[in-house]
Protein backbone atom coordinates (compact mmCIF):
# COMPACT_ATOMS: atom_id res chain seq x y z
CA UNK A 1 0.00 0.00 0.00
CA UNK A 2 1.43 3.74 -1.11
CA UNK A 3 1.24 5.81 1.44
CA UNK A 4 -0.70 8.12 -0.31
CA UNK A 5 -3.77 6.31 -0.50
CA UNK A 6 -6.72 6.91 1.81
CA UNK A 7 -7.75 4.85 5.15
CA UNK A 8 -9.43 1.52 3.96
CA UNK A 9 -12.27 0.77 6.06
CA UNK A 10 -11.83 -3.15 5.52
CA UNK A 11 -8.05 -3.31 7.23
CA UNK A 12 -8.37 -6.14 10.04
CA UNK A 13 -8.50 -3.57 13.00
CA UNK A 14 -11.44 -1.53 11.83
CA UNK A 15 -13.28 -4.92 11.33
CA UNK A 16 -12.15 -5.84 14.90
CA UNK A 17 -13.32 -2.54 15.68
CA UNK A 18 -16.79 -2.86 14.50
CA UNK A 19 -17.23 -6.55 15.72
CA UNK A 20 -16.83 -7.93 12.79
CA UNK A 21 -13.68 -10.01 13.59
CA UNK A 22 -12.57 -11.13 16.71
CA UNK A 23 -10.15 -10.58 19.49
CA UNK A 24 -8.82 -10.96 22.91
CA UNK A 25 -10.00 -7.57 24.18
CA UNK A 26 -8.55 -6.25 27.49
CA UNK A 27 -9.10 -2.44 27.46
CA UNK A 28 -11.93 -0.49 25.66
CA UNK A 29 -13.69 2.82 25.99
CA UNK A 30 -15.05 6.07 23.57
CA UNK A 31 -11.34 6.54 22.60
CA UNK A 32 -9.74 3.64 22.44
CA UNK A 33 -9.74 -0.40 22.09
CA UNK A 34 -7.10 -2.87 23.25
CA UNK A 35 -6.42 -6.15 22.34
CA UNK A 36 -3.65 -8.91 22.19
CA UNK A 37 -1.45 -8.95 19.08
CA UNK A 38 -1.99 -12.58 17.73
CA UNK A 39 1.46 -12.84 16.53
CA UNK A 40 3.32 -11.24 19.63
CA UNK A 41 6.38 -10.47 20.06
CA UNK A 42 6.48 -11.43 23.81
CA UNK A 43 3.76 -12.96 26.08
CA UNK A 44 0.63 -10.12 26.84
CA UNK A 45 1.71 -8.66 23.48
CA UNK A 46 -1.30 -6.38 23.54
CA UNK A 47 -2.08 -3.27 20.56
CA UNK A 48 -4.07 0.08 21.56
CA UNK A 49 -5.79 1.64 18.24
CA UNK A 50 -7.95 4.96 18.43
CA UNK A 51 -11.85 4.37 17.58
CA UNK A 52 -10.62 7.08 14.80
CA UNK A 53 -10.17 6.16 10.86
CA UNK A 54 -6.51 7.05 10.80
CA UNK A 55 -3.63 5.56 8.72
CA UNK A 56 -0.61 5.67 10.55
CA UNK A 57 0.48 8.76 13.04
CA UNK A 58 0.58 11.52 10.92
CA UNK A 59 -2.61 11.52 9.74
CA UNK A 60 -3.76 11.45 13.76
CA UNK A 61 -5.41 15.12 14.49
CA UNK A 62 -3.00 16.79 16.76
CA UNK A 63 -6.35 17.69 19.53
CA UNK A 64 -6.48 13.66 19.85
CA UNK A 65 -3.36 12.57 20.62
CA UNK A 66 -3.93 13.33 24.71
CA UNK A 67 -6.96 11.38 24.93
CA UNK A 68 -5.49 8.72 22.85
CA UNK A 69 -1.83 8.62 25.06
CA UNK A 70 -3.95 8.58 27.83
CA UNK A 71 -5.30 5.33 27.19
CA UNK A 72 -1.60 3.66 25.70
CA UNK A 73 -0.52 4.70 29.04
CA UNK A 74 -3.24 2.94 31.14
CA UNK A 75 -3.43 -0.11 29.09
CA UNK A 76 0.30 0.04 29.56
CA UNK A 77 0.70 0.32 32.78
CA UNK A 78 -2.10 -2.63 33.35
CA UNK A 79 0.01 -5.39 30.46
CA UNK A 80 3.31 -4.45 32.81
CA UNK A 81 1.14 -5.26 35.89
CA UNK A 82 -1.34 -8.39 34.77
CA UNK A 83 1.72 -10.27 33.08
CA UNK A 84 3.96 -9.46 36.07
CA UNK A 85 6.58 -8.04 33.45
CA UNK A 86 9.61 -6.37 34.28
CA UNK A 87 9.51 -3.51 31.85
CA UNK A 88 7.97 -2.49 28.63
CA UNK A 89 8.71 -1.77 25.09
CA UNK A 90 6.31 0.48 23.27
CA UNK A 91 6.20 1.03 19.49
CA UNK A 92 4.65 2.22 16.69
CA UNK A 93 5.40 1.19 12.86
CA UNK A 94 4.67 4.10 10.29
CA UNK A 95 4.43 2.81 6.91
CA UNK A 96 4.89 0.06 5.12
CA UNK A 97 8.81 0.57 4.89
CA UNK A 98 8.54 1.60 8.31
CA UNK A 99 7.28 -2.17 9.15
CA UNK A 100 3.44 -1.36 9.66
CA UNK A 101 1.67 -3.88 8.58
CA UNK A 102 -2.15 -3.09 9.22
CA UNK A 103 -2.87 0.41 8.43
CA UNK A 104 -5.13 1.44 11.54
CA UNK A 105 -3.11 3.55 13.83
CA UNK A 106 -1.47 1.49 16.75
CA UNK A 107 1.34 1.32 19.50
CA UNK A 108 2.29 -2.18 19.93
CA UNK A 109 2.39 -2.90 24.24
CA UNK A 110 5.10 -5.16 24.66
CA UNK A 111 6.20 -6.65 27.97
CA UNK A 112 9.90 -7.51 28.85
CA UNK A 113 11.73 -9.55 31.09
CA UNK A 114 15.41 -9.44 31.45
CA UNK A 115 17.17 -11.41 29.24
CA UNK A 116 14.22 -12.67 27.33
CA UNK A 117 15.14 -11.77 23.67
CA UNK A 118 12.12 -10.60 21.24
CA UNK A 119 10.63 -12.62 19.20
CA UNK A 120 10.22 -11.35 15.40
CA UNK A 121 7.49 -8.74 14.45
CA UNK A 122 4.66 -10.11 12.81
CA UNK A 123 6.12 -14.13 12.63
CA UNK A 124 4.31 -16.58 13.69
CA UNK A 125 0.68 -16.85 15.16
CA UNK A 126 -0.08 -17.62 19.10
CA UNK A 127 -2.44 -20.66 20.19
CA UNK A 128 -6.22 -19.39 21.46
CA UNK A 129 -5.43 -20.38 25.00
CA UNK A 130 -2.33 -18.99 25.55
CA UNK A 131 -3.56 -15.88 24.01
CA UNK A 132 -7.18 -16.09 25.87
CA UNK A 133 -5.10 -16.43 29.31
CA UNK A 134 -2.90 -13.28 29.01
CA UNK A 135 -5.92 -11.38 28.11
CA UNK A 136 -7.44 -12.75 31.26
CA UNK A 137 -4.49 -11.32 33.32
CA UNK A 138 -4.05 -8.23 31.88
CA UNK A 139 -8.01 -7.49 32.07
CA UNK A 140 -7.84 -8.19 35.53
CA UNK A 141 -4.50 -5.70 36.42
CA UNK A 142 -7.03 -2.76 35.31
P1 LIG B 1 2.19 -3.44 12.42
O1 LIG B 1 3.24 -4.18 11.65
O2 LIG B 1 2.77 -2.42 13.36
O3 LIG B 1 1.14 -2.89 11.50
O4 LIG B 1 1.54 -4.51 13.38
C1 LIG B 1 0.42 -5.26 13.09
C2 LIG B 1 0.35 -6.29 14.17
O5 LIG B 1 -0.95 -6.83 14.13
C3 LIG B 1 1.33 -7.46 14.02
O6 LIG B 1 2.15 -7.51 15.18
C4 LIG B 1 0.47 -8.68 13.89
C5 LIG B 1 -0.88 -8.20 14.39
N1 LIG B 1 -2.01 -8.79 13.69
C6 LIG B 1 -2.14 -9.05 12.37
N2 LIG B 1 -3.36 -9.53 12.10
C7 LIG B 1 -4.04 -9.56 13.28
C8 LIG B 1 -5.37 -9.97 13.64
O7 LIG B 1 -6.18 -10.39 12.83
N3 LIG B 1 -5.70 -9.86 14.97
C9 LIG B 1 -4.81 -9.40 15.90
N4 LIG B 1 -5.22 -9.35 17.17
N5 LIG B 1 -3.55 -9.01 15.59
C10 LIG B 1 -3.17 -9.09 14.29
Amino acid sequence: MADTDPYQPENIFARILRGELPAHKVFEDEVALAFLDVMPQSHGHTLVIPKLSVRGMIDMPADAWGPYMVRVQKVAAAVKKGMEAEGLTVRQYEGAAGGQTVFHLHFHIIPRWVGEPLRRHGDSMEKEDVLKANAAKIRAAF
